[in-house]
């Protein structure tokens, strides 16, 4: 596969950003070789400079659960922007979108967007400390909330695709009110809690972990952690910036009946325009300023054409749709499961919903811990097996694919197709 522009562009790249990026991901260290400079996307499918066609298995990271340049949400976009990209004042497509997400998810009372998940994440832990006036809170190893100064801490996604403890620049002052526990092990918060429970704000979870690639919660896991919240007057916050109307019409919460006291969003929310949010129980969120004396601000956050783009995508998320995301995933992973197991390489694939991860592991990956014994070896040389084949998948391990309503039974049997000499090539190393 040619990749000559692409290796002249991350030259010029490295020139201009930090490791020839602007988001640290997407360089490929987990993986290696060079990354895929994106000429465009249509689908399921993007082009790179060199004019390679990929089935994209990443969708920006999630955002794109219609595939790439959607007409309806194009549409919906150019028509915001004929009337003005932006006001910094209220606009009705603000409304439009809130009243879209409220009616599936109606425990989210009041909501307030901003422009990224790490704002919105960043503003939830800022919100429970000013409302609980605790300053501890609880994240789990390898859960990613992105990268704000308190959650930088035992994170996933990039951090751990780049082996990064912890970030450097987060003071160790902020850092120790930052408590990190194991991730599915409802025992070990129930310890914590019952020795220092009324010092802390709150727990912060992803409620299907995809930043250490795709982790599962145990039965009554996510139940359990709502329950020790209500306990110790700390609150739930629900990370759902990833599975936010991606496992389910209600996300994950809808999924698995949970009552959240906060839930932060972002991805799915924007169609593949900058949109983050968070909201919940109005006797919280109106701590949020001007109401209350919480401060969150941003300049575009209820931007127009963000806000388009969201409703657009949210519009055309209907059962029928989950249906088949549902069918269309379980698919792929079986297929890929079964070449693994032709090829004689033991792999775990966790999914839920249209969002799954190969783990080259031969035990199962239900935690942090368990998910950093995966060979990331063979998961290097399978994912570029798999690019030289036409699919693109997420460069780490530690990282989810995602499957789109754009993607055809037809992309999924190709996929399986080039998986079985990838699985092969694998092995090999
Ligand atoms: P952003 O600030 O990147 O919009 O959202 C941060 C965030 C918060 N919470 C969860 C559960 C997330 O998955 C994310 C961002 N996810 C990563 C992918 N694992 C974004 C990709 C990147 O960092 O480039």
């Amino acid at each position: 596969m040619k990749t000559d522009l692409s290796q002249k562009l991350f030259a010029r790249a490295q020139q201009l950003f930090p490791g020839g990026v602007n988001s640290p991901v997407r360089a490929f260290r987990g993986v290696g070789g060079t990354p895929r400079f994106i000429a465009r996307g249509r689908g399921s499918r993007m082009w790179d400079v060199d004019g390679n066609e990929l089935v994209d298995y990443v969708g920006s990271w999630g955002p794109l659960i219609l595939g790439h340049c959607h007409p309806d949400v194009m549409r919906a976009v150019q028509e915001a922007m004929k009337a003005g990209s932006s006001f910094g004042a209220p606009c009705p497509a603000e409304i439009l979108l809130a009243e879209l997400v409220q009616a599936r998810m109606p425990w989210v009372q009041r909501m307030r967007f901003c422009s990224s998940g790490t704002e919105a994440t960043t503003a939830a832990i800022r919100l429970a400390r000013g409302f609980t006036g605790r300053d501890d809170f609880l994240k789990f190893d390898g859960c990613y909330h992105g990268a704000g100064d308190p959650l930088l801490v035992k994170a996933g996604s990039g951090v751990e695709t780049l082996g990064l403890p912890d970030s450097p620049g987060v003071p160790a002052d902020l850092a120790r009110h930052t408590l990190t526990l194991p991730w599915n092990d409802l025992a070990a918060v129930e310890r914590l809690f019952a020795g220092r429970g009324g010092s802390i704000a709150a727990i912060i979870t992803e409620p299907v972990v995809g930043n250490m690639g795709v982790l599962v919660p145990k039965p009554g896991y996510l139940e359990g952690l709502q329950a020790v919240c209500r306990k110790h007057g700390a609150l739930l916050i629900v990370d759902e910036v990833m599975t936010g109307f991606r496992v389910a019409a209600g996300g994950a919460c809808g999924r698995y009946g949970l009552a959240p006291d906060l839930v932060t969003f972002g991805k799915v929310i924007g169609g593949g325009l900058p949109v983050g949010a968070f909201g919940g129980r109005a006797e919280v969120m109106d701590r949020v300023a001007p109401a209350g004396p919480v401060y969150q601000a941003g300049t575009l956050s209820g931007n127009p054409m963000a806000m388009a783009a969201g409703r657009a995508t949210l519009e055309r998320l209907e059962p029928a749709g989950y249906q088949r995301l549902e069918e269309l995933s379980a698919r792929l992973a079986d297929g890929l499961a079964a070449q693994a197991r032709a090829a004689g390489v033991p792999v775990q694939v966790n999914r839920v919903g249209s969002m799954l991860t190969v783990f080259f592991s031969a035990g199962p990956v239900f935690d942090a811990a368990s998910a950093r014994k995966s060979d990331t070896g063979r998961f290097g040389r399978w994912f570029h097996a798999m690019l030289e084949g036409g699919i693109y998948l997420p460069p780490s391990q530690f990282e989810a694919a995602f499957v789109s309503l754009a993607h055809t039974p037809e992309d999924v049997e190709e996929t399986i197709r080039v998986a079985g000499p990838a699985f092969a090539a694998a092995a090999k190393g």
